[in-house]
């Protein structure tokens, strides 16, 4: 990618950007090749579901209670992904592209 917009950008229009595309292997100009990503309910605990990170990128998930403060949560601390009964808990992915892939 010559510059980072193209990382953003979406030509297949799947709303799915290229950096998201290229992070979990998934085709960016073929809409019907998207990441398929589940929030799995496990008794009291909540699993994200999400294909394997096959580019060179540093992916997180990170958790918040408000959408304003966002924490890293532990992968292998499936406390992290639950709510607080009557609460609600936010997920979302930050993707960093590692820059040693040019
Ligand atoms: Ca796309």
């Amino acid at each position: 990618m010559a510059n980072g917009s193209d990382w953003l950008a979406d030509p297949d229009g799947d709303g799915v950007v290229n950096l998201i595309e290229y992070a979990f292997g998934t085709h960016p100009l073929d809409a019907t090749s998207s990441p398929s990503i589940a929030i799995v309910e496990q008794g009291d605990n909540v699993q994200i579901v999400h294909p394997p990170i096959v580019g060179s990128t540093f992916v997180t998930i990170e958790v918040s209670e408000d959408m304003n403060i966002w924490n890293e949560a532990d992968h292998s601390d499936p406390a992290d992904f639950a709510p607080t009964p009557g609460r609600p808990l936010f997920w979302r992915f930050r993707i960093e592209l590692n820059d040693d892939s040019d």
